[in-house]
């Protein structure tokens, strides 16, 4: 064989098939862990579709760790991606505080790490790359808002909140309490932690109906899975969920369009759980070296009863 034909040969074989596009490079992450918080909710089954589908989608081996709702977990399953010299870790954080140390880790072992769906509190933000995160302060508003204007600002509310100390149950209480601040007839008179399941939003809710009887006006639960929760424990007692007492909760998940349509749930914000494509694409930039924000927001709207049913076709989650 000339020499000429031999080098084509290699040429063919060896080089060509290789592709050096920017899209596909040696930083392209292909060995991912991802921490995910739990399963609690409709919601959280969502975004962990979306990321593993992503995922797959893109060719990346991801190593999934279910924290089963607990912080020690996640850090015990970040520490072994460590381990395992993975090229980037997606982390949905539980809680808010205590991730300094294990991120301290991270960074000495040169492995970027990705915060998706809930935010933590950090003195030195270079810990992480950013958040893909809804603004949850202002969720709690969009609820608020709208309560006081189908209330007229008058009304007993009673509140299931989100997972103690996670990001959406504080700021979805602070944004709440903001949008009631200025309309004193709009009164808290129970507030407690169904922990965003729906078990939880029903033992709370026959907790508060035990001890108000009738007089409350409103519930306000920080995500839809409580409030249908809560949904059961009103029926279950006799009261008329929607009709009695007005419903808003966060998410949109699809059964809360379903409760919507049924007339016992008022409204939703939604809270997108579709991360998937935006945060493999985000991971990918990282790698080429171009330059993250610090926080990506999720656009989020609210949906009534009126419309429901044309906005839950189609929908994926
Ligand atoms: C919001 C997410 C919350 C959802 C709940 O980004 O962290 O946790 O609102 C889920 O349904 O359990």
């Amino acid at each position: 064989m000339t020499r000429r034909r031999w080098m084509r040969l290699v040429l063919a074989t060896w080089i060509l098939p290789f592709d050096f596009s920017p899209s596909v490079t040696a930083q392209t992450p292909r060995r991912v862990g991802f921490a995910q918080v739990g399963a609690e909710s409709d919601w959280r089954a969502a975004e962990t579709k979306s990321i593993r589908g992503e995922a797959e989608k893109r060719g990346v081996e991801l190593k999934f760790s279910d924290g089963q709702g607990k912080q020690e977990n996640q850090i015990k399953a970040v520490r072994s991606f460590i381990a395992q010299r993975l090229d980037a870790i997606i982390l949905a954080p539980v809680v808010e505080t205590g991730w300094e140390p294990v991120l301290k880790e991270t960074r000495a072992a040169k492995i970027p790490v990705f915060l998706v769906d809930r935010g933590i509190t950090v003195s030195d933000e270079s810990l992480y790359v950013t958040l893909i995160a809804s603004d949850f302060v202002e969720e709690g508003r969009m609820a608020g808002r709208w309560l006081v204007e189908k209330t007229g600002g008058q009304a007993r509310i009673v509140e299931l909140q989100g997972t103690v100390g996670s990001a959406p149950a504080n700021d979805r209480k602070r944004g709440f309490e903001e949008a009631i601040r200025e309309h004193p007839g709009m009164r808290i008179v129970r507030s407690q932690s169904g922990d965003f399941r729906r078990s939880g939003g029903k033992q709370v809710m026959e907790a508060f109906i035990q001890a108000l009887g009738r007089e409350f006006d409103a519930v306000y639960a920080h995500n839809d899975d409580m409030a249908l929760g809560a949904i059961q424990a009103l029926d279950a007692a006799g009261l008329k969920p929607g009709k009695d007492v007005l419903i808003i909760s966060i998410d949109a998940v699809r059964a809360a369009f379903e409760a919507m349509i049924a007339g016992t749930l008022n409204a939703t914000v939604e809270c997108n759980p579709l991360m998937g494509p935006l945060l493999f694409d985000t991971i990918e930039k990282h790698a080429r070296g171009e330059t993250i924000p610090k926080k990506i927001i999720n656009p989020d709207r609210l949906f009534e009863q009126k419309d429901a049913a044309e906005a839950v076709k189609g929908r994926e989650y």
